[in-house]
């Protein structure tokens, strides 16, 4: 049950110039339910300021059941969490990593289907050949795959999978999007509220439903 006293504050629009973007943050009670995180190693300051702002929100929320693993990349996060998943422990789940575009291409081996994902771009351009990457391109590319696995993920289980994948342009932009030395705001914050509130719609749903 969502009350009206805020005990963090709100996101703001991520991009920072003023909009009514954003994301409003209640405060939830999710005392008793059980939410692991996993979190990969990868640009580890970021993601180790993800999950330290997951952990402060839930705590907020008076969850205290926290489980957090870490895998080596984002690429390993979908199956990581299936592995908790099947134990049947967890209300939710929050993955955690943060896909930074550096100098080569390496977005593109993240990517389990970049071969399917590659070949939708063509389409999309209308070309079958020549994929002409932008910066932007291969940023999507990279998120698509882990975004695709966690969807499955909170589908195939019927319990929250919360996407925390940070996916940026520069290193810049990850600090921000982490609050990284007092920079920006920190995601992770957003996904902790995001998990509670989700295993609570769920629990009320399935009790409905039994
Ligand atoms: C290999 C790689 C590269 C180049 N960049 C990132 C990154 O920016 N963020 C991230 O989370 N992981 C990266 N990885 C590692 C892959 O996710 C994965 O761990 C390896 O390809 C091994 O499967």
């Amino acid at each position: 049950m969502a009350t009206a006293k805020r005990k963090i504050e709100n996101a703001p629009n991520p991009d920072g110039a003023k909009s009514i973007r954003g994301l409003d943050l209640p405060t939830y009670d999710g005392a008793g339910l059980r939410i692991g995180i996993v979190s990969a190693r990868w640009n580890s300051v970021v993601c180790d300021s993800l999950v330290a702002g997951a952990v402060e929100a839930l705590k907020s929320c008076n969850v205290t059941d926290i489980i957090t693993e870490h895998v080596a990349g984002s690429y390993e996060i979908p199956q990581a969490a299936q592995a908790m998943l099947l134990t049947g422990h967890f209300d939710g789940i929050i993955c955690i990593g943060c896909l930074i575009k550096g100098g080569t291409m390496h977005f593109e081996y993240i990517s389990e289907e970049s071969h399917f994902l590659a070949s939708s771009f063509c389409l999309r351009r209308g070309s079958q050949t020549d994929l002409n990457w932008t910066t932007e391109d291969i940023c999507e590319l990279g998120c698509q795959a882990v975004t695709q696995g966690i969807m499955r993920l909170n589908l195939d289980f019927k319990v929250p999978v919360i996407y925390g994948i940070l996916g940026c342009l520069n290193e810049e932009q990850a600090k921000e999007r982490a609050g990284v030395d007092g920079a920006g705001h920190n995601s992770g914050k957003d996904w902790g509220i995001t998990v509670v509130e989700s295993c609570l719609l769920t629990k009320k749903y399935k009790a409905k439903a039994s």
